[in-house]
């Protein structure tokens, strides 16, 4: 082969040669080019933002406040529409999703806030795209039925991607993982960014307690974390799936404990800690939304707990995160004289199983216990507060209900 090889090469002028290898140059060249063209530059999302007003509403309920159930219809249903126009249209292939991320309502109205995300391979004009965009938004929803939108209210903008992908990541209870079905009593660890709202309260850095990212500054917790530790500088929190080593950290600067909280009854069970500097969300560290005050869940409804906390009663801390799924359970059956009676005050709920087993722990105190809606946003729901011993029967978990305490978080926070 070798002697083949050479005398090939031997026979041919050098300017052949020359012309051959800047032939192979050109061929590799434009392999390259088209090869980034593709990964590259068509794989970028683009961000357009859309406002748009829905009219002929009735989301008032009876008492005069809006209910937070039709207000979260409202913004599947608008999704959804997003959803529908597009997939339905020239631009399927281009449509990736969208995020309402704003809900204004007025009487017997509502703004919304939309961000939408393309992908485009080619290099047209931004400008043409925003046009072909609007013009597709404001065909169907004339001919839309199922909500009714004034043309004349729709207005497209483009957005740069950063603002876009932040302002997107900036939502809240959304998470970039499949459900996994884990345990925490006697149970498994949590995925990777599956809970990015969990947090880890430390004092002088050992893990005491949980708590729930609800804005990018600050968390809420249960209040009986911080009897006897009350000097927020003492305290940190710490982000992500293990303890040690923390994807982030960060400086307690304010704890706010309900001032009606009195040790040891369990009544007020709630705090909201301020940290800083503010974190940026990302996939793995994200807020989770806050139910509205009127909102309420139904009993045997799958939520789902999450925490650093103990296995067994008694035991340690653990330094994986865990997962376990349980079931809201009625005040009715919490009540009962065999479970807890009277101890199930306002402002609690329980949750877990009457037979036991799947439940939170010493050490998941104050971390939450979520819920998902149909468009898989999830929210807080419960804070972990008490419960008698561990996964025994008839004694599940109780937990602060948040939405009992929304308009006090507001007070405290603005959110
Ligand atoms: C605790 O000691 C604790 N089984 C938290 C939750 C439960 C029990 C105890 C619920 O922090």
């Amino acid at each position: 082969m070798m002697h083949r090889a050479a005398g090939f090469g031997r026979g041919l002028k050098p300017w052949i040669i020359a012309l051959l290898v800047l032939l192979l140059l050109t061929v590799v060249a434009v392999a390259i080019g088209l090869l980034t063209h593709f990964l590259v530059s068509g794989q970028k999302m683009e961000y357009y933002h859309s406002t748009f007003k829905i009219s002929d509403l009735r989301i008032n309920s009876n008492s005069g406040q809006s209910s937070p159930y039709q207000l979260k219809d409202l913004r599947a249903m608008s999704e959804n529409l997003v959803d529908d126009i597009f997939i339905d249209s020239a631009l399927n292939k281009h449509y990736i999703k969208n995020q309402v991320v704003r809900l204004t309502p007025e009487e017997d109205a509502a703004t919304v806030d939309v961000i939408m995300v393309f992908q485009f391979p080619s290099a047209e004009p931004r400008t043409v795209r925003k046009r072909k965009i609007r013009s597709i938004l404001n065909e169907k929803i004339r001919n839309t039925r199922a909500l009714s939108i004034n043309t004349s209210s729709v207005e497209v903008n483009a957005m740069s991607s950063s603002t876009g992908k932040l302002t997107v990541q900036a939502c809240c209870g959304k998470r970039v993982v499949p459900l996994i079905v884990n345990r925490i009593i006697s149970g498994e660890t949590a995925a990777r960014a599956a809970w990015p709202w969990q947090a880890s309260l430390q004092h002088n850095n050992v893990h005491q307690c949980g708590a729930t990212l609800i804005s990018n500054t600050w968390l809420a917790t249960a209040a009986h974390c911080f009897k006897d530790k009350a000097n927020p500088r003492q305290w940190t929190v710490s982000f992500g799936t293990t303890i040690n080593p923390p994807l982030m950290k960060r400086n307690i600067r304010r704890i706010v404990v309900h001032e009606r909280y009195r040790s040891p009854a369990k009544e007020y069970d709630i705090a909201v800690v301020q940290f800083s500097p503010r974190v940026t969300f990302t996939d793995n560290i994200r807020r989770v939304c806050l139910p509205e005050a009127s909102a309420s869940f139904q009993p045997n409804s799958t939520v789902y707990i999450t925490g650093f906390g103990a296995l067994v009663y008694g035991g340690e801390s653990q330094n994986n995160l865990r997962e376990a799924k349980v079931k809201i359970i009625s005040d009715d059956v919490c009540k009962q004289p065999h479970v807890y009676g009277d101890d199930i005050k306002f402002g609690m709920f329980c949750a877990g199983y009457l037979e036991g087993n799947y439940d939170a722990c010493r050490g998941d105190s104050g971390g939450p216990l979520v819920g998902k809606d149909f468009k898989d946003t999830w929210y807080l729901i419960g804070i972990v507060s008490w419960g008698d011993d561990c996964g025994q029967k008839n004694k599940p978990g109780v937990y602060t209900k948040v939405s009992y305490y929304r308009n006090w978080i507001t007070s405290k926070t603005g959110l």
